[in-house]
């Protein structure tokens, strides 16, 4: 009797964990190391900018060249719009593309930056672009500031139109923008915050006279005239905390603990953003999740919550689901990039200078999963852009589950080489309704073909 009961407990217990690897939405992307993101809504879609672990650290160190950009419409599938700029965007870098922060202002797109300068040092720069996913240059050529602890620049535009920029580690300063985005007023310049513990609190573990718990990595926003500063914080290991003010300027109040420290999969670093996005509050932040993951190869995690009723923020439990309700349908009947994934294995994208984003790497037996796309119209055809120097991959479509209901096998021929692309298509079984849409590889070897974009027919 013991060990039937022990057979259907693990019986259970595979299920479940079936069930939630189904069901795994964190972290947001599995085809790069992402870090320190920066979400952006910007006509009723979600821009994230991140900065980007290598796959190979270099000396045991951040490895950092260029910063990434992904969309959403839905907060579950997620759109690659590739590496849409590096350090070299600016020509007096020398590398270290730490965590910036987009936003828009009068018809352009203005990205501040953290690199360190080609003969050392740390410095903010602005890049600029007409789109939000790029691409940029450098607005000035010349860094906007430079300074000890220049790092980790956050924006806001107040409803009055005051621009701020805040950074900083260990200390945190500020400077008021001009509408011109690109330079600060002179009159007020360069503040530095007294990081006093009732205002950026408390710190554990006391390092060089440092008190307050403010570590890095600020981000500042508005809610209902009050203002919130989040940011990494006690030192490392970091967990993220914040503080209120009535001012852009402070005084800063300091509020709570957001999130531990990450204990399972947690980087020695976090990261906060956030965003309001169609009426729900998101917090994004980092961790260690994805296979290989180490504090110098982190993911970018997003989690809903709501603001108590006093405005305060409440404790944020990372986990594994993320997201658990979309904020849209998918319309499978217009071209859906390759690269727009809710889950994804064993995959990677590729970019060329045109700005165009693909999936590569495929090999059989890895999957995107795309998140509820709405069949409405049913459909008979599945059609997919593709390019490929070999005829051996197909790609199976299938619904519920990379095992799920096999609506039809598309078998991708050759198409005489890489960025060759053609549209293949094949037959469908017919689909009503709104289904999670597996495609999955088969083949045998690797690199079967790669994959640029797919839509059903009716
Ligand atoms: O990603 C490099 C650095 O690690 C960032 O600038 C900090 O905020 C921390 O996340």
């Amino acid at each position: 009797m013991l060990s039937r009961n022990i057979k259907i407990g693990s019986l259970l217990l595979f299920a479940l964990g079936l069930s939630l690897n189904l069901a795994a939405q964190n972290p947001i992307v599995q085809t790069y190391y992402t870090a320190d993101p920066a979400p952006m809504v910007h006509n009723g879609k979600v821009y994230l900018y991140t900065s980007h672990d290598e796959d190979v650290t270099v000396k045991n160190f951040f490895t950092m060249n260029d910063w990434r950009c992904y969309s959403s419409s839905d907060m579950v599938n997620w759109t690659d719009h590739g590496a849409i700029l590096s350090y070299k965007t600016f020509s007096w870098s020398r590398g270290d593309a730490w965590a910036g922060q987009c936003i828009y202002r009068n018809g352009k797109f203005y990205y501040y930056l953290p690199v360190n300068k080609i003969n050392g040092g740390n410095a903010i720069g602005v890049a600029v672009s007409d789109s939000p996913t790029g691409p940029f240059k450098d607005a000035l050529g010349k860094p906007l500031l430079e300074g000890y602890g220049y790092i980790d620049p956050t924006v806001f535009i107040d409803t009055d139109g005051q621009a701020y920029l805040y950074w900083g580690n260990p200390d945190l300063w500020h400077v008021k923008l001009n509408a011109d985005m690109v330079s600060y007023d002179q009159k007020t310049g360069i503040v530095k915050e007294t990081l006093k513990d009732e205002n950026f609190g408390y710190r554990e573990k006391k390092i060089n006279n440092r008190t307050a718990a403010y570590e890095e990595g600020p981000w500042l926003f508005k809610r209902k005239a009050k203002y919130y500063m989040l940011y990494p914080a006690g030192g490392v290991p970091e967990h993220l905390a914040y503080s209120t003010a009535d001012s852009p300027l402070g005084p800063w109040k300091y509020g709570d603990t957001i999130m531990h420290v990450i204990k399972n999969k947690g980087a020695f670093t976090n990261h906060p953003g956030y965003i309001e996005f169609k009426g729900q509050p998101y917090l994004f932040y980092h961790d260690a999740g994805l296979p290989g993951g180490t504090g110098f190869k982190r993911s970018v995690c997003v989690e809903p919550f709501q603001f108590n009723a006093d405005g305060s923020i409440p404790l944020i439990t990372p986990t594994k689901e993320g997201v658990v309700k979309s904020a849209a349908n998918v319309n499978p009947y217009q071209r859906v990039e390759a690269e727009t994934i809710a889950w994804s294995e064993g995959l990677k994208t590729d970019q060329n200078d045109k700005g165009a984003v693909w999936v590569t790497k495929i090999d059989g037996g890895d999957y995107i999963k795309v998140r509820s796309v709405d069949f409405n119209k049913g459909a008979k055809f599945f059609d997919a852009s593709v390019a490929s120097a070999n005829s051996d991959g197909k790609i199976e479509i299938r619904v519920g589950s990379k095992t799920g209901k096999l609506l039809g096998v598309l078998q991708v021929k050759s198409t005489g080489g890489a960025e060759n692309w053609k549209l293949q298509s094949c037959k469908v079984a017919n689909l009503k309704g709104v289904h999670d849409l597996y495609l999955v590889f088969v083949g045998s070897g690797n690199n079967l073909f790669d994959f640029d974009w797919w839509t059903f027919r009716k």
